[in-house]
């Protein structure tokens, strides 16, 4: 499908390029990506093209971030007052029609949160697809003293430590809290990584973000560049589109987490032709079972980019990807089947996405409609 990426703020810019770096060269799945901000520095350290970025929210309470920790609602109206600059920008550069947008975004922060719910709204008014969003929640050592504390050593407070530290933020809970009640009702689902899982012992948030970013981008990749035909000509069984990952993901701000799994396989074989030219590798179907089982496996119940628990989900879907002669049918089968009687509802697809040229076998599974005991952890800070 024809994915169209807005990156809002530091970490949503940040996760636009990580997006982008992850399109595979023979899967383009990316119409256009776009970076906003209102610093400067966070945009120059992307390698979106100048056409496509833009700084906004001069003049505006976005723009001093320390003013508006205490003040979120003041945030919301300047974004108000931003978005038809920004989709001023998305028209000029000539924005083709994608099938759907994705609007990445950190919450915690004091521009890219408090500029999403207008800028969702407005894209869904402004675009005949429907408007996804993938926002980060932020960790407790970015706003919790005691957790910074003991994480530091008893000498430590909320002060930065490293040149690439992130300012503490105290409001993020909230904020975050605050800003996903905004977008209910208006993005069409929301995709949650929680920062707070993902970090090791002693990092910052700053410190893990390529490592995060990356993780993230890879599960959105599989997703959205799905089963579509390759130029090499392998061709899905069972092609997920837009209109499948819609009917998973709803219209109804969906809270969604992501899980994948992966098994790096070896693809040539250097058996025949006394080793001079490498051979495609004859897969046993046991090998390929084998691996799409574990695949599987690792993308239900392996680490999600938030924290749930499966049952929960209303919806799932299930795509496996990998070099054709690896992506066995019947194990598949059997994975949709596991991932439905997980979820156990009715609505769940499956989908194969060949990749010619890949050398792993990969699983990336959509749990749509969870319940997280983290958003009450979140809620209750909040309050
Ligand atoms: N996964 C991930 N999370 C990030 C990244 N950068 C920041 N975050 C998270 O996102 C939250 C908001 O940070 P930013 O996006 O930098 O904030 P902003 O929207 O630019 O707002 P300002 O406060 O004005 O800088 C932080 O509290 C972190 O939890 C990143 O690169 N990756
Ligand atoms: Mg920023």
């Amino acid at each position: 499908m024809q994915l169209e990426v807005v990156g809002l703020g530091g970490a949503g810019c940040r996760l636009a390029d990580a997006i982008r770096a992850a399109e595979p060269a023979d899967h383009p799945f990316l119409t256009d990506v776009f970076a906003f901000d209102t610093d400067e520095a966070s945009l120059q350290g992307t390698v979106i093209p100048e056409s496509h970025r833009a700084k906004y929210g001069q003049g505006t309470a976005l723009e001093e971030s320390a003013g508006l920790e205490g003040d979120l609602e003041q945030g919301f109206e300047s974004g108000q007052n931003v978005v038809d600059d920004l989709l001023a920008v998305r028209e000029r550069s000539g924005s083709t029609a994608p099938d759907a947008v994705l609007v990445t975004v950190g919450l915690g922060g004091t521009t890219g949160g408090p500029t999403a719910p207008a800028l969702v709204a407005a894209l869904q008014r402004a675009v005949d697809a429907p408007v996804y969003v993938l926002a980060t929640l932020p960790a407790d050592r970015e706003f919790d003293p005691d957790v910074v504390a003991a994480d530091r050593g008893p000498h430590a407070g909320m002060t930065a430590t490293t040149e690439s530290d992130e300012p503490p933020r105290p409001a993020a809970a909230s904020h975050a809290i605050r800003t996903l009640e905004a977008l209910e009702g208006v993005a069409s689902a929301i995709m949650l990584f929680d920062n707070e899982t993902w970090l090791r012992p002693g990092e910052t948030v700053a410190d893990a973000r390529n490592r995060s970013n990356r993780e993230l981008a890879t599960r959105v990749a599989a997703i959205f560049a799905g089963g579509d035909g390759e130029s090499t000509g392998a061709v899905a069984q069972n092609v997920i589109d837009a209109s499948d990952i819609e009917r998973i993901l709803g219209t109804e701000s969906a809270v969604v987490s992501l899980g994948y799994g992966e098994q790096a396989v070896e693809t040539t074989s250097s058996r025949f032709g006394l080793g001079l030219l490498p051979t495609e590798r004859e897969v046993e179907t046991s090998e390929a079972v084998s691996a799409v089982e574990t695949v599987v496996r690792k993308g239900i119940r392996g680490k999600l980019s938030l924290e749930c628990d499966p049952e929960t989900a209303e919806r799932g879907l299930l795509i496996v990807g990998g070099p054709p002669a690896w992506l066995n049918r019947q194990a598949i089968a059997e994975g949709r089947r596991t991932l439905q009687s997980t979820v156990g509802g009715t609505g769940v697809l499956g989908g194969d996405a060949p990749r010619s040229n890949g050398e792993t076998v990969f699983a990336a599974v959509v749990l749509a409609g969870v319940e997280s005991g983290r958003l009450e952890e979140l809620r209750a800070l909040a309050d």
